[in-house]
């Protein structure tokens, strides 16, 4: 026994006793910065009303070089980050980034880690593999090892709030990009569902792959019976029809629905053990884990493996930016979101932003890490909070 302090998780790497241990690269500062952007239209899904994104955006350095990462969440997020995360973080090995999250991990424990704790973590992890990568000189899927050359991306939008035109020009623009599936929102108003889907089909043409997503809107009943009318316009993507709460009703779903219709749902997920019990119940054909959310590029691989485990399907969820790299190096990988929103965002900040091609996206191997630079400068308008070292905060930025 080592004495009253001993602590059985001293001995890994995350722990105390290793805390300043390894290669003697300290990561310096970690830096953060709330972005609010308003939409080019308001925007609505089954169960929700939007009109702004807010992404909080971090930035990580060691030994001169810098790493990117980001969430989309409140810009409490960034208040907290600076008070309770980057304190654990500022002089550990910045290429053991494990260890890191552990540590933010661990310092969470009281206030919770679902939620924006697990959001405040993403950030950081994924601006620590970044950083990791810039400090080896290594492109992301080189530094974790890549699965696939490209991934396919799914065009993702098709608001409720839409009219029927602009809901119409949406979809077929992807279609007309090469990009041959497509995602809408259904639920709001169910008596205008089948109308709408009726007038995407018209739009994308008999080859595109449809999608709707429902947001958790329907009654389990509602829900089947929405089925049999969207399986005669060859519907093929069901997500969230129920609450993603209601695993039982997911489960009645997926066997019940007509059969090329697969049930989808996981985009709340915040840690393994959310992902294994829906995994457990049965109740997906494909899960949705969001990079974002379920804790960075660490967490999210832990993810992957889980539905390796499973022989279940993942499709991610938005951010995709950060996607298309981590998930050339998943092998259970369906597709990623190319979600309006994020598209948008992520070309308005960052340099590097990729566009994919012929329905695919392909990392940018002659760049390291995500190969994204975050334009500073462009992002000021929209700045909404930020930490203390960030060098051009506006006035009255900082609480
Ligand atoms: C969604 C994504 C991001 C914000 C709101 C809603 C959605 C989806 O459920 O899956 O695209
Ligand atoms: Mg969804």
């Amino acid at each position: 026994m080592a004495g009253a302090k001993a602590h059985k998780d001293e001995n890994t790497v995350g722990g105390a006793a290793t805390e300043k241990a390894g290669t003697g690269i300290a990561i310096n500062s970690v830096e953060t910065a709330a972005y609010r952007i308003p939409t080019d239209f308001p925007e609505s899904d089954g169960t929700l009303e939007w009109d702004s994104t807010t992404i909080v955006v971090v930035e990580a350095q060691a030994a001169g070089h810098k790493g990117v990462g980001y969430t989309y969440a409140a810009a409490a997020v960034a208040k907290l980050i600076e008070s309770t995360l980057a304190p654990v973080v500022i002089g550990r090995d910045g290429l053991m980034v494990s260890a890191c999250w552990l540590a933010m991990h661990r310092a969470v424990r009281n206030l919770g880690h679902d939620g924006l704790t697990q959001m405040a973590i993403a950030a950081v992890d994924t601006a620590l593999w970044d950083l990791k990568a810039h400090l080896l000189g290594l492109p992301m899927v080189t530094l974790l090892g890549q699965w696939h050359e490209s991934v396919p991306v799914y065009g993702s939008g098709g608001f409720t709030s839409y009219p029927v035109d602009r809901l119409q020009r949406q979809l077929a623009g992807w279609v007309e990009q090469g990009i041959p599936r497509v995602k809408m929102k259904v639920g709001r108003d169910p008596g205008q569902d089948l109308s709408r889907v009726r007038a995407a089909r018209e739009a994308v043409g008999e080859e595109t792959q449809l999608f709707v997503d429902a947001n958790g809107a329907y009654e389990t009943k509602q829900a089947l019976n929405q089925a049999e009318k969207f399986a005669d316009l060859d519907v093929v993507w069901y997500e969230e029809p129920v609450s993603s709460d209601d695993l039982d009703g997911l489960r009645f779903l997926r066997w019940n629905c007509p059969p090329p219709i697969e049930v989808t749902a996981g985009e709340y997920g915040f840690g393994l053990d959310y992902f294994m019990t829906m995994l457990q119940a049965q109740a997906v054909d494909v899960i949705q884990p969001d990079i974002t959310r379920c804790g960075g590029i660490t967490g999210f691989l832990d993810v992957a493996s889980l539905c390796r485990a499973y022989h279940v399907p993942l499709s991610a969820h938005t951010a995709p930016q950060v996607d298309i790299h981590v998930c050339a190096c998943v092998l259970p990988l369906r597709h990623i979101e190319y979600f309006h929103d994020h598209v948008r965002v992520e070309q308005l900040l960052f340099d590097g932003a990729l566009i994919p091609k012929d329905g695919s996206a392909r990392p940018d191997k002659s760049r390291p890490g995500l190969g994204l630079e975050l334009k500073r400068s462009d992002g000021h308008r929209w700045l909404v909070a930020a930490s203390r070292g960030w060098d051009d905060q506006p006035e009255g930025v900082r609480p």
